[in-house]
């Protein structure tokens, strides 16, 4: 099989190194609060409890922070942001140290956090280690790198004057993340954040707290000073809008469901402005020409709908194929959909877990229901696995029009909607027609025809020929209601820095 990106294929190694095995008994050690290097029950007294979406068993149950523990985190992330505290003395490239040593951390721990994630997610282990935790720490030595290295300019004027700018840290920054790749996305955040010198308050998703929580004794041990990151379970409604609300919080980095991005920006406007970065959904067209390789095209296109049991906000869940090559398409991708194997995530040969709780796995049931309604042929899957919790049949549609709910609205599920295309000038109309716009991705050996498509897609990455190629130095994020900003890469510093301008008149006596 071809490997999707670099050196893991499938989420699966090189098999002539031994495979890294889960831990088998794991005791949580953090489902506390974590404020000032400390760990705290909540203000309410309240907890909430966290599944393994894999057996529906509870795993434990985790401290349920609220507004005034939201407060108490914000007012250390401010302390350890003022004038004259050891973060803001620290000289930059210790910064760039600490966050080297986090990456040692997670080196170290790697199978512990991989561990914890699949059995918070659902994912299967071996992705969780050779695909989360591996962007986790190349995201973190990529910017320990940059921690020095963020610099102002000299502004030329008139020779009166002396201009130049600073590049500050913004504050304190808020991090809300989603429950598809608890680390990963925290990581996103928390890397850039710290290395331009800001402080931090972290609400994880309510669904997967475990890996988040993890990171806060790491945080301790590598020596940030008390208060630079802090870490509060809890739910949206509640703990997540006391940081989008919040008076103190300067900056907000969120990622999740266009809904909330939008609640978030609504509060910040309705609080202090806040700046906000927000990496929502995306409905991303795959389009795949009759010139294209047809294997790297297939498998491409299945591993980017059905990883991460779907529930990734690059899948491609909208596949666009040139009418002379679309029977052909369709029947391999229906091959390989039935082969993905379904399983135990903590199993070295599954390729997809369960759904991540009973409410999406509900929505992309009711999907599906939409898709064989509304007159799509399910060529595969279409169900639920018997008697098995929130596992989902690897699910394929043929004969999809863009005005069937499959075709438009974004499914969070293991169910891949393909369509057909006659001409570039039409596909290109039909994958720009949504508000989304996050990825898009081209398959065809015709360079003039990638390169054209690459310039009229709508989107914040194009792919050519492969598929979820990310890496920690090239910027992610969305065109249109896909978002603001981008994460990830040079253009991420420029979301947690404030531009200076210092301007300077110099003395007309000298002279
Ligand atoms: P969500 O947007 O509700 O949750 C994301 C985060 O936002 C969580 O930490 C949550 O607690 C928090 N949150 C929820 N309400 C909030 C509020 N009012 N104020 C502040 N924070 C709040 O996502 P979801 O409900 O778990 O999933 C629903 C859909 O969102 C999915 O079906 C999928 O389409 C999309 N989603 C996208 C991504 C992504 O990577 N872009 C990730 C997860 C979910
Ligand atoms: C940050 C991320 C990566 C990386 C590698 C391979 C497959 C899929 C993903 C992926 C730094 C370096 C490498 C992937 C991860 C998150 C999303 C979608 C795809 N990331 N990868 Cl949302």
């Amino acid at each position: 099989m071809a490997a999707v990106n670099g050196a893991v294929e499938n989420g699966q190694p090189d098999r002539k190194v031994p495979l890294p095995r889960p831990l088998r008994s794991l005791e949580v050690k953090y489902t506390k609060i974590f404020i000032n290097n400390e760990w705290h029950e909540s203000t309410s007294g309240k907890k909430f409890p966290t599944y393994n979406p894999s057996t529906l068993e509870k795993i434990c149950d985790i401290e349920e922070g609220d507004k005034p523990d939201v407060d108490n985190a914000v007012e250390a992330a401010k302390a350890a942001f003022q004038r004259g505290s050891p973060w803001r003395q620290m000289d930059a490239l210790s910064r760039g140290r600490l966050l080297h040593k986090l990456a040692d951390l997670l080196e170290r721990d790697r199978v512990i956090l991989a561990t914890l994630e699949t059995m918070d997610t659902g994912k299967p282990f071996l992705q969780a280690y050779f695909i989360d935790l591996e962007g986790c720490i190349k995201t973190l030595r990529y910017y320990a790198g940059w921690a020095d290295k963020i610099q102002g300019r000299t502004i030329p004027v008139d020779e009166n004057f002396v201009c130049f700018t600073r590049h500050e840290p913004m504050g304190v920054c808020g991090a809300i993340t989603p429950w598809n790749f608890p680390l990963l996305m925290l990581v996103w955040k928390m890397a850039p954040a710290l290395c331009c010198g800001n402080t931090l308050v972290i609400k994880p998703a309510e669904q997967t707290p475990l890996t988040s929580l993890y990171i806060g004794s790491l945080i301790k041990e590598v020596g940030f000073p008390p208060g630079v990151v802090n870490i509060v379970p809890g739910y949206g409604p509640t703990a997540g809008a006391a940081i989008s609300t919040h008076h103190s919080i300067d900056k907000i980095a969120f990622t999740g469901s266009t809904k909330v991005g939008k609640l978030i920006k609504e509060a910040a406007s309705k609080s202090n402005l806040k700046r906000v970065t927000l990496e929502l959904g995306g409905k991303n067209p795959c389009i795949v020409c009759a010139d294209a390789d047809l294997d790297l095209a297939v498998e491409c296109a299945h591993q980017g709908v059905f990883f991460n049991q779907g529930q990734c906000c690059t899948a491609a869940s909208r596949v666009f194929v040139e009418e002379q090559i679309y029977p052909e398409f369709v029947k391999r991708s229906v091959e390989f959909a039935k082969k993905r194997l379904v399983g135990d995530p903590f199993d070295a040969r599954t390729e997809q877990g369960p759904q991540i709780d009973q409410n999406q796995f509900d929505k992309i049931l009711e999907l599906i229901e939409s898709g064989k309604k509304e007159g799509a042929k399910l060529e595969c899957g279409g169900l639920a696995i018997e008697d098995r919790g929130l596992f989902i049949k690897p699910t394929v549609f043929s004969e999809v029009t863009d005005n069937m709910r499959i075709a438009k609205e974004e499914i969070f599920g293991p169910v891949q909607p393909i369509m057909k295309f006659k001409s570039i000038e039409e596909v290109i109309k039909r994958a720009n027609s949504t508000e989304y716009g996050l990825t898009a991705a081209v398959f065809t050996k015709n360079l003039d025809r990638a390169l054209t498509l690459a310039s009229a897609l709508q989107s914040g990455t194009v792919w050519i020929n492969c598929y979820n190629a990310l890496y920690a130095q090239a910027p992610f994020g969305g065109f249109k209601m896909s978002g603001n900003g981008r994460e990830l890469g040079e253009y991420a510093l420029a979301e947690y820095t404030e531009v200076k301008t210092v301007t300077i008149k110099l003395s007309q006596k000298s002279s």
